[in-house]
């Protein structure tokens, strides 16, 4: 039997139809969120522009921001407070670029619920799920991100699997500020057809450099049959990276790695979340493997494009398949977990929020089916402290961060929870 993704979530989703069956369909806010920051207490920190701004390029050795810890955090200290509840398989949270203090969650099926900073109840921001397939477990509305201008021009851009069950990237767009998109506004930036069900990757995000980053599984099936996390041919096994700025509806940034044009990089098997820390810009892929290794990619902030993540030679730094040509450069995990300590990675952010200082710095990341959190965290000579730090009951299918760099985690099961003090 196959261990892809699709199979260990069967028993999820079918979790996920219970609850939904029970109850009732609108999510409530359980703890009005005196977590969040305040826009005052957050704007001298964290201005709008962060992610533009943030960032000289180029930085050779790990950087290491003042207020970094050099230590893991002792776990014992927090706990994940839950903040909202009775979302349906709700699958991403992030915020909006706007200083607003609003998160947004994403559930599978196709709708994202606007929750507002006052702790009122949520709603409704946009409903596209007549235009999102989402019968497989790997399939539906699988991810959100704003743009860094969002304020400005109120766009904003999803990734899902339509009703063929083909990979769409789409521009939607609102009022900026406005509680309500329009699903009208839909413009396509990309299809990619999927040749199976399961690998669809899913996340986006915008990158320092105000590139879109687009995650794409290696088309499923087990073990890359046809080969798509090596072939520069497809978009499918890839990190993908386009300037939404530059053309209609895109342009290809300089640098971009070999093969398509918006191939950035490859050797993925099906990133599931990948995420820039907002203070350096160093990359974070969690790479779901096989049926052994689950695996964190890093690549420094500035890094070039063609980045070679080694899947299917490698699941993890485990040789899987093949031999790779002479000459070839790969880009090995800096963390890696076998099946253990869980069976699907599921990637984080680096912690750059200010109510929590120990955590400064520390990047977490989790594994849907055990529950489990880990913290990485560089060394100043460039090794990484890796420790299982929380054991949950959740179904960790994201993680999210508030634009003060707050972290959350998404239960499948329908929660979201913050990182707190206990
Ligand atoms: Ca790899």
């Amino acid at each position: 039997m196959t261990k892809s993704r699709s199979i260990r979530l069967g028993a999820a989703l079918t979790l996920g139809l219970l609850l939904a069956a029970c109850g009732g369909g609108t999510p409530t806010v359980v703890a009005p969120p005196p977590e969040l920051p305040t826009q005052s207490e957050a704007q001298p920190s964290a201005p709008a522009d962060t992610q533009a701004a943030a960032e000289p390029e180029d930085t050779a050795a790990p950087e290491q921001p003042s207020g970094d810890v050099e230590q893991l955090p002792d776990a014992a200290g927090y706990t994940w407070g839950l903040v909202a509840s009775g979302f349906n398989s709700p699958i991403f949270l992030t915020h909006s670029a706007d200083n607003s203090g609003r998160l947004f969650v994403v559930e599978q099926p196709g709708r994202i619920w606007v929750l507002p900073e006052d702790g009122a109840q949520p709603a409704l921001f946009l409903d596209i799920r007549s235009r999102v397939g989402s019968r497989g477990n790997e399939q539906g509305l699988l991810g959100l991100a704003f743009h860094p201008k969002y304020v400005q021009n109120g766009y904003f851009y999803v990734n899902y699997t339509d009703s063929s069950g083909d990979t769409v990237i789409a521009r939607y767009s609102s009022v900026p500020g406005g509680d309500e998109a329009d699903p009208g506004s839909e413009a396509v930036l990309l299809r990619v057809a999927q040749p199976y069900p399961n690998h669809n990757g899913g996340h986006l995000e915008f990158g320092l450099d105000g590139y879109l980053y687009i995650a794409l599984g290696d088309g499923g099936s087990g073990g890359d049959p046809l080969g798509a996390g090596q072939s520069l041919d497809t978009h499918l096994g890839k990190l993908l990276r386009i300037d939404v700025d530059g053309g209609d509806p895109y342009a290809i940034p300089e640098g971009n790695g070999p093969g398509l044009p918006e191939i950035w990089a490859y050797g993925l098997r099906n990133s599931w979340r990948f995420s820039f820390d907002t203070a350096t810009g160093d990359l974070y892929i969690g790479d779901v493997g096989q049926n052994a290794w689950e695996e964190i990619n890093f690549l420094p902030g500035g890094s070039a494009g063609g980045a070679n993540f080694g899947w299917n030679f490698y699941e993890g730094s485990h040789p899987y398949q093949g031999t790779p040509p002479g000459g070839i450069d790969l880009v090995f995990p800096v963390a890696e977990y076998d099946h253990g300590s869980g069976c699907s990675v599921t990637g984080g952010y680096v912690y750059r929020g200010h109510r929590l200082p120990a955590w400064r710095g520390v990047y977490l990341y989790g594994d849907f089916c055990s529950g489990a959190v880990f913290g990485l965290l560089q060394n100043p000579d460039g090794s990484w402290q890796n420790a299982r730090l929380f054991q949950t009951n959740f179904q960790i299918s994201s993680f999210g961060r508030d634009q003060h760099g707050e972290i959350f985690l998404v239960d499948r099961s329908g929660g979201i929870y913050q990182l707190q003090s206990r």
